[in-house]
């Protein structure tokens, strides 16, 4: 029996603690250097930087040098383009929730435009009593609202299905999510301005780039949480994430959230554009295919360690992790050290919060043997993330779109991790 008072008593297999450790733990963590051998940087001692004044103020900040080699990954456009494709967010390097907006995955299908917002706007027009055209000063006079939202593109993690298990990285394999403090106009007052005839189901949004991508979006979502997106993080939308205005569907897949939206057909049937028909659909393994595939599954994926991240000796590490839900709230993280034999509670960052990225922790003291980490969420709409192999007998070989299987970490004797298939 283990004494259920001592966060130092390992709850599961390998090593993990009761997450009552970040609780009561962190005064045995013992990870500072006696001042003896910490002499060379003790007060009296002035290193080069505090030697003489520092440098300018700056215009817009940016990152310290030190952290010249936390980008976006990827940056793969197709043949003949420079930016159609997609960039990844490098989550290994990033902590708490938000994704800072330079490090925001991006991903167009024809490059990222450069609109003018004096000459750009929403038009909303089809089944409605009083078209309208809102130019983007007006939609700054609307009341906004802010709400903290995860956006994945549900491309993301496909990776996973590859045949073999691929020496990638947890941004290269899943980081094709992000979150961001989104600031806009709730649709559904454009909506209502508009006045929307009985008939009307559904509203196609389309963009401004040369892709002019479209979706259909469902009219119970645009009346119920869907935003005119204008501020993300606290300033302007960046041309890379639809500038000077993006729709966004809380937890639904990333594509639906059009980018620099122009317009809004209101219809009583869906527009069966080209990436809701050929693309984005879920082939079954009997030949059948799933359309409208809409809110991103729960999932979550250990960030640190992870692949890249090696662990230097043997003793306490944190594991830390997001996990999220396009269905609801993320309820619980499990975690487990052993390659899912035995399981072990993750903590879970406070506040909850529904649809966003949320972020989780595990202590674990690494013995420097073979171990296999893995994180199962689960949430509030009932939903328990599938292993690989679940997730492929339900969906198929031919399957890409919408994995959130579990990801498993291995981690040899030296510390090195790398993408494992159970
Ligand atoms: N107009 C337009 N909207 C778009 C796209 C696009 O290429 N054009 N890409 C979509 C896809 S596939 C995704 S996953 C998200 C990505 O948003 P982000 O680049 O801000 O991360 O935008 C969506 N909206
Ligand atoms: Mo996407």
């Amino acid at each position: 029996m283990t004494d259920p008072g001592d966060p130092w008593i390992p709850v599961a297999g390998n090593g993990l603690l009761h997450r009552r450790w970040f609780l009561q733990g962190a005064l045995g963590v013992a990870m500072g250097l006696p001042l003896s051998r910490a002499a060379a940087t003790a007060p009296s001692f002035r290193p080069p930087w505090a030697s003489a004044p520092g440098g300018p103020l700056s215009g817009y900040g940016t990152p310290s040098p030190y952290e010249g080699h936390v980008q976006r990954i990827g940056l793969v456009s197709q043949p003949g383009t420079d930016g159609s494709g997609a960039s990844r967010t490098p989550l290994e390097h990033l902590e708490g929730v938000i994704t800072p907006n330079g490090l925001c995955f991006e991903r167009h299908h024809s490059g990222v435009p450069e609109i003018d917002p004096q000459r750009h706007g929403v038009v909303v027009h089809g089944r409605v009593r009083r078209p309208l055209r809102f130019s983007v000063a007006a939609l700054h006079r609307y009341p906004l609202v802010t709400r903290t939202l995860f956006l994945e593109c549900s491309g993301n993690s496909a990776g996973l299905l590859a045949a073999d298990a691929q020496l990638r990285t947890c941004g290269e394999l899943h980081g094709l999510v992000s979150a961001s403090e989104y600031t806009g106009v709730p649709l559904a007052l454009l909506l209502d301005e508009a006045g929307v005839e009985d008939d009307a189901r559904w509203v196609v949004a389309e963009g401004g780039d040369a892709a002019l991508m479209s979706r259909s979006v469902p009219l119970a979502k645009a009346l119920d949480d869907a935003l005119l997106v204008l501020y993300q993080n606290g300033e302007r939308l960046r041309p890379e994430n639809g500038y000077p205005v993006r729709l966004l569907l809380p937890g639904y897949e990333g594509n639906m959230s059009i980018k620099w939206l122009k317009r809004l057909h209101v219809t009583s049937a869906p527009a069966m554009a080209r990436n809701e028909t050929s693309k984005y659909t879920d082939l079954r393994p009997d030949g059948t295919a799933d359309q409208f595939t809409f809110p991103m599954a729960v999932k979550s994926v250990i960030t640190s360690p992870s692949p890249g991240l090696s662990l230097v000796e043997p003793g306490l590490y944190q594991i830390s992790g997001l996990a999220w839900s396009g269905r609801g709230t993320v309820r619980r993280v499990e975690v487990s050290a052993d390659g899912g034999r035995s399981w072990a509670e993750a903590a879970l960052d406070e506040p909850a919060r529904p649809l966003s990225l949320n972020r989780f922790r595990a202590a674990w003291r690494w013995n420097g043997g073979p171990a296999v980490l893995i994180s199962r969420a689960s949430d509030d709409h009932g939903d328990v993330q599938p292993t690989r192999d679940a997730w492929l007998a339900r969906h198929g070989v031919s399957a890409f779109y919408h994995c959130n299987a579990m990801q498993a970490w291995g981690i040899d004797a030296r510390g090195e991790v790398r993408n494992v298939y159970l």
